[in-house]
């Protein structure tokens, strides 16, 4: 049986700066989108996704994963209004069904989306790659930030390799390393000034891993048996980095952790988002394992590669090489897709800046040149596996 991954690439809208053709001629079919100028917690309108939707089916691409339908904080914290942000977010469920949309991403990490500290680290090629070097955040939390308690949050030696980063920074360095972090990457909710970033960490104040863990039990109670009659799938996008930060639990960051969410909401709509790059910055993630044990409820893909440089410091390498065992990950994808005669969405998860996209205005990770590199040598590994398998 001849079942292929469904060929993605995430779409930012009329403000990103690659556009519907230059997707189309990627390769890909499928754009993977939201309405990003939506209100975190407001309902988006059937007519405006109806709208959007349209505006890409006459690019000749289809639309049928959102990333992501963002889960307002007083959900996460399980204060103020959330009662009234789940009747919301499952009223936008509601309006996207409708538009046929099947898939719809979302994550659980308290204030802040995806963390890197550098957008531009040059790789020995000249093209630049997206990096979270933990002694680095670890200097903005500690001595920039000032979070209160923060040091007691990291290893001595860690602690003293921070210390000397700050001590070798100016005030222009210690700003720039501040807007990487907090001001906003790509597809994230919201940027934070430092004074925003403060009263947004304050009001997790002392919840821990449990008391979050409990609450994304209670969304998904919610959520997850409304998506399912409405033919929706809901996965969940891995913490990344995927391990506390800033004082913040996480608790999407292991299989372990997956396991649980699967156990305790055991709905087919409880679903994942196999971020092999977000998993892959663990060594004690087996990520073809994770494909072959928690596949049935794998329902999008996000396929990169990291290359860890140890103590939670890594960077992103091309797709087929770093830690990630791409074909390892990919033939347990094939063989997923063969058992259950269907075909899983997947886009390749940032890219390099690379060619001529290095002078260009672009996405801190989704330009198009690389993620284009990445999704070609993910094709082509798939129908190489595809062809063995057969033969
Ligand atoms: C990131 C995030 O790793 C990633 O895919 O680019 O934007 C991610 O898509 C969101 O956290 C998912 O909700
Ligand atoms: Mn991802």
């Amino acid at each position: 049986m001849r079942v292929w991954m469904t060929q993605a690439m995430r779409w930012f809208g009329a403000s990103d700066p690659v556009s519907l053709r230059e997707i189309r001629q990627s390769g890909a079919t499928d754009v993977v989108s939201a309405l990003h100028d939506q209100p975190n917690g407001a309902v988006w309108p059937a007519e405006t996704i109806a709208a959007y939707r349209d505006r890409i089916e006459a690019a000749g691409l289809k639309w049928r994963v959102v990333e992501s339908v963002p889960v307002h904080d007083d959900i996460k914290t399980g204060n103020g209004d959330s009662a009234r942000y789940l009747e919301a977010y499952c009223q936008t469920l509601t309006n996207l069904a409708a538009s046929g949309i099947d898939v719809v991403t979302y994550n659980f990490m308290p204030v802040l989306d995806w963390t890197r500290t550098d957008l531009a680290w040059e790789l020995p090629d000249g093209a630049k790659a997206l990096r979270f070097e933990h002694e680095m955040a670890a200097a903005y939390d500690c001595f920039i930030l000032k979070r209160p308690g923060a040091e007691a949050d990291y290893a001595p030696d860690l602690l003293d390799k921070a210390a000397r980063r700050r001590a070798a920074m100016d005030d222009d360095a210690c700003m720039a390393l501040e807007a990487t972090i907090i001001a906003g990457l790509p597809g994230s909710e919201e940027g934070f000034t430092r004074d925003a970033f403060r009263a947004a960490l304050a009001r997790y104040g002392e919840l821990g891993p449990e008391a979050l863990r409990a609450n994304l039990i209670a969304f998904l109670k919610v959520v997850a048996p409304h998506a399912e009659s409405l033919g929706i799938r809901l996965v969940v996008h891995p913490d990344d980095p995927p391990f506390p930060l800033f004082g913040l639990p996480r608790v999407v960051s292991t299989e372990a952790d997956v396991a649980y969410l699967f156990d305790r909401v055991p709905s087919a709509a409880n679903g994942l988002c196999f971020c092999s790059g977000s998993f892959g910055a663990r060594a004690d993630n087996d990520l073809p394992g994770m494909v072959e044990r928690l596949g049935h409820r794998i329902g999008f893909l996000h396929l990169r590669s990291v290359q860890r440089e140890g103590g939670g410091t890594f960077h992103e390498a091309p797709h087929l090489e770093g830690d990630a065992e791409m074909a390892r990950i990919v033939a347990a994808v094939h063989d997923l897709q063969v058992r259950e005669g269907r075909s899983i969405p997947m886009r390749p998860d940032h890219g390099h800046q690379m060619l001529d996209d290095l002078t260009k205005r672009t996405l801190p990770g989704y330009s198009l040149l690389g993620r284009m590199r990445g999704l070609a040598e993910l094709r082509g590994l798939e129908r190489g596996i595809a062809h063995a398998r057969a033969n």
